[in-house]
């Protein structure tokens, strides 16, 4: 049996993000920094996959936890016959924790990897047959309308994993602000987000003795020299991650072993021994922090579950 995927082809334009002219740049600044979505090539994605995975990288099987136990109350709070909404769907494994609780009438999945939005989409479909399930590859940061002909009575938008917090506070708000106009008033926000704990708990997360993250930090490395013109080895530099207190964020950085000059597209770069390109920031907040922080882009705080540790927080929110 085929079961359907009702596909809806969003047609946003991304905002126009190319490998050579944003690594080009960065690497010009003073302190030569690189985006963390370039992070996600083939390979970088499957090692994400496994640092979920890392007995020391604890918000994945936190959340899902949380998830899990929550999904009565979450399904009371959404309501009968909601739309589930999920920003950045990716593999659709964590919606599967809230399906049976809350027994939505439809899910979209967006995602902009559309082959891969489409294969976990169906897969969706097949598993839950009672589900109507919707795939629309757009690029949600990009201002987008929901599509045409989606059944939305009342929306509730997933967008776990702490994801918001690899923007910085600004960017957050703003980010939000985006979801406030994609989402029809009453809508809800379902997000997962990170909080502040010990340093030890959050510098192990980001450094597994298993050596998967310094493997993804490095491998951006790996990405330059196969899709551009350059030598830069991987092997003259090392991974650091650790938690900057002032600013509540971890840091990853790639740290040069030694002087050295690359070329990157006839672009030369000169690094002193021990000089960084900074690769990402994860925020880590309070609950309230957060709650504060949605307020200012529109969305009212309606629930909050954490673990009995207090590592970890998922937000409903209520768009105002
Ligand atoms: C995707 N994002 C929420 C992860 C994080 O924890 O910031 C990315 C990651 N980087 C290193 N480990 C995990």
């Amino acid at each position: 049996m085929t079961l359907a995927v009702r596909f809806h082809d969003m047609h946003t334009t991304p905002a126009k993000t190319s490998l050579r002219d944003e690594i080009l740049t960065g690497f010009s600044a003073d302190q030569k920094f690189a985006s963390p979505k370039f992070f996600y090539d083939q390979r970088g994605s499957e090692l994400f996959d496994r640092i979920c995975e890392q007995p020391e990288y604890y918000p994945t099987r936190t959340e899902e936890r949380i998830l899990a136990n929550a999904a009565d109350d979450i399904a009371d709070i959404a309501g009968d016959e909601a739309t589930l909404i999920e920003l950045g769907s990716g593999a659709s494994r964590k919606v599967r924790l809230l399906l049976e609780a809350m027994r939505p009438s439809s899910y979209l999945g967006i995602d902009i990897s559309r082959d891969f939005l489409l294969e976990s989409t169906r897969r969706l479909a097949a598993d839950y047959p009672w589900l109507e399930v919707h795939a629309a590859c757009a690029d949600f940061s990009c201002n987008m309308a929901l599509p045409e002909g989606l059944c939305c009575e009342r929306p509730v938008g997933f967008f776990p994993g702490s994801s918001i917090g690899n923007f910085d506070p600004q960017a957050a708000e703003d980010f939000l602000r985006g979801l406030h106009s994609l989402l029809p008033v009453g809508s809800g926000l379902l997000i997962g987000v990170d909080l502040i704990k010990d340093k030890t708990t959050l510098e192990a997360a980001y450094n597994d003795a298993a050596g998967v993250t310094a493997a993804f930090n490095l491998n951006l490395l790996d990405r330059l020299r196969e899709e551009l013109n350059t030598e830069i080895d991987p092997g003259h530099f090392a991974h650091r991650a650790f938690f900057n207190e002032a600013q509540s964020r971890i840091e990853m950085h790639l740290v040069s072993q030694l002087p050295q000059v690359v070329a990157i597209e006839g672009e030369r770069f000169h690094f002193l021994e021990g000089e960084t390109i900074h690769t990402e920031n994860s925020y880590k907040y309070t609950v309230e922090g957060f709650q504060a922080l949605a307020d200012r882009a529109g969305f009212e705080a309606i629930s909050c579950w954490t673990d009995t540790q207090g590592l970890f927080s998922v937000h409903y929110l209520g768009r105002a």
